[in-house]
């Protein structure tokens, strides 16, 4: 099979610049970027004239294969990554849920999982409970395992919340791992406090959801998190912002120089909450996550947050259920496994919403789908960046071309799309992951056991005091130029 591949007669894009110029790629890694590349009859021939050529999107939040509120995810390694790969996303990183507390189990059943990946993948690693082996553990996942992320939680009372005194501990583990700490910020406490007056009110709908959990416990945690961190002194990333309460506590920290950062998610930034009271209760259970989706409104505030830089890049949180499964909660909404759609739909929903919509430049989506992500942790630029030496993951886009979302003709498993319907300008025509051609004439040619697992080494710019904490930062860089050294 070829190896080799050319892209000829597109406007290549990166998060630095934008320039028409054709991409040689040679086994899985970008050789040259240059206008009229000759090549001998043994390439395969790409043609992406009036088309951009962009780096794959970089999910960095994904729930694939995990066992959560007594169910497991519909979509596992292989059928979330090809939904995936079909939207134009070519690595994501997903969550390692300890087991039985073990650090080490959780991640060797995770490689097992993973096993079937049809593109590359990291792994961030889930706090569950704290104690002295999580603690010992961390340092084998940061110096062996190349995880250089730790999520904890400050909601899910009595399974996977931890308390203040704990999170501090946390906090202090990450830092001196370098290792970047993530937090789940909502008030547990209080949320539990939320879903027992719904119930007493008799309010058991999908609509009790949203009522019980509203942003002010989002922005609350948001706010205690950042000042924890603050305290520490060590950078914070807060995973998926859903509402203006947390993006003003974060735009808050930025503007005073704290390394904080935001990630909203799609469903967050073009979706409201009306969904969840829908008459039918699977059309409302399929909107429910946590944190809820919110009021009309606060999508558009994220997206502004974006567009200014207040939050740095977009994840997904996929995270789906079936009907069946859904329909667990039929009388309690607090038993509707939570999570939405996202992986496969997060790259045109992002363009339709932020670029075609005129709010950020084509080279600004790169950065918020791709670049930031691997900057971030420590990826960049063997990925989010066509550059020589880089990996080939690489999409040609067709922004004259549209797209629609339909749960019938979607690529994930799960029956349900919370964006069924939705439609919008741009496509993404062909994706290439690890230099191969894998979706192309609406046609996935997915490979199971083709997806390399990428370790993530401690840390990055976060901790050296180089983030300028604004949009302008990227574009003052200087791109590297010729080969590099890979981590790997
Ligand atoms: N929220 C979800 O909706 N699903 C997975 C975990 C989470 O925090
Ligand atoms: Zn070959
Ligand atoms: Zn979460
Ligand atoms: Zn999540």
């Amino acid at each position: 099979s070829s190896s080799k591949l050319l892209i000829k007669g597109g406007t290549v894009v990166n998060a630095h610049q934008q320039e028409i110029a054709d991409v040689y790629v040679e086994d899985g890694v970008i050789v040259a970027v240059k206008p009229n590349i000759k090549v001998g009859d043994d390439v395969t021939l790409l043609d992406a004239t009036g088309k951009y050529i962009m780096p794959g999107g970089i999910d960095p939040h994904t729930h694939l294969a995990m066992e959560f509120m007594g169910t497991e995810t519909i979509d596992d390694f292989f059928s979330g990554q090809a939904a995936a790969l079909a939207g134009g996303t070519t690595m994501h990183i997903d969550f390692v849920i300890p087991v039985n507390g073990s650090l080490v189990a959780g991640f060797e059943a995770y490689e097992r999982k993973a096993k079937k990946s049809c593109m590359d993948y990291g792994f961030h690693m889930a706090i569950t409970k704290w104690d002295e082996s999580v603690s010992r553990e961390m340092e084998i996942m940061v110096n062996e395992k190349g995880i250089n992320s730790f999520k904890f939680f400050m909601a899910y009372k009595g399974s996977l919340m931890i308390n203040d005194e704990l999170l501090l501990q946390g906090l202090k583990r990450c830092k001196s791992l370098g290792a970047l700490a993530m937090v789940h910020a909502e008030n547990g406490d209080a949320v539990f406090e939320g879903q027992k007056r719904m119930i007493e009110l008799g309010i058991t709908g999908p609509e009790g959801h949203a009522l019980s959990r509203p942003a002010v416990l989002e922005g609350e945690a948001t706010a205690r998190a950042i000042r924890l961190a603050r305290f520490v002194n060590t950078p914070l990333y807060v995973v998926h912002v859903m509402s203006i309460d947390a993006m003003e506590e974060i735009a808050k920290a930025r503007k005073s120089g704290q390394k904080v950062i935001g990630e909203p998610v799609v469903s967050g930034l073009v979706l409201d909450d009306s969904g969840l009271w829908d008459p039918d209760f699977i059309t409302a259970a399929k909107y429910v996550m946590s944190p809820p989706i919110r009021e009309s409104g606060h999508d558009k505030a994220l997206q502004a947050a974006l567009s200014t830089g207040v939050l740095q890049l977009v994840g997904t949180d996929h995270c789906v259920f079936n009907s069946t499964q859904k329909a667990f909660g039929i009388d309690d909404f607090r038993k509707i496994p939570n999570g939405v759609n996202g992986i496969e739909e997060r790259m045109h929903l992002v363009w339709d919403t932020m670029v075609e919509s005129g709010q950020i430049s084509v080279t600004d989506y790169v950065r918020i789908t791709s670049t930031e992500c691997a900057r971030i942790f420590n990826l960049y630029p063997r990925k989010g960046a066509i550059l020589a030496g880089s990996d080939a993951d690489i999409i040609i886009f067709n922004p004259n071309s549209s797209f629609e979302i339909r749960a019938s003709s979607h690529h994930s498993r799960t029956d349900t799309n919370v964006f069924d319907g939705r439609k919008g300008k741009g496509k993404v025509e062909v994706t290439i992951a690890g230099g191969r051609v894998v979706w192309q004439d609406d046609e996935l040619k997915v490979v199971p056991g083709s997806g390399k697992y990428i370790e993530m080494p401690p840390f990055s710019y976060l901790f050296n005091g180089i983030d300028k904490a604004d949009a302008k930062y990227l574009s003052s860089l200087q791109a590297p130029v010729g080969r590099f050294n890979s981590a790997s």
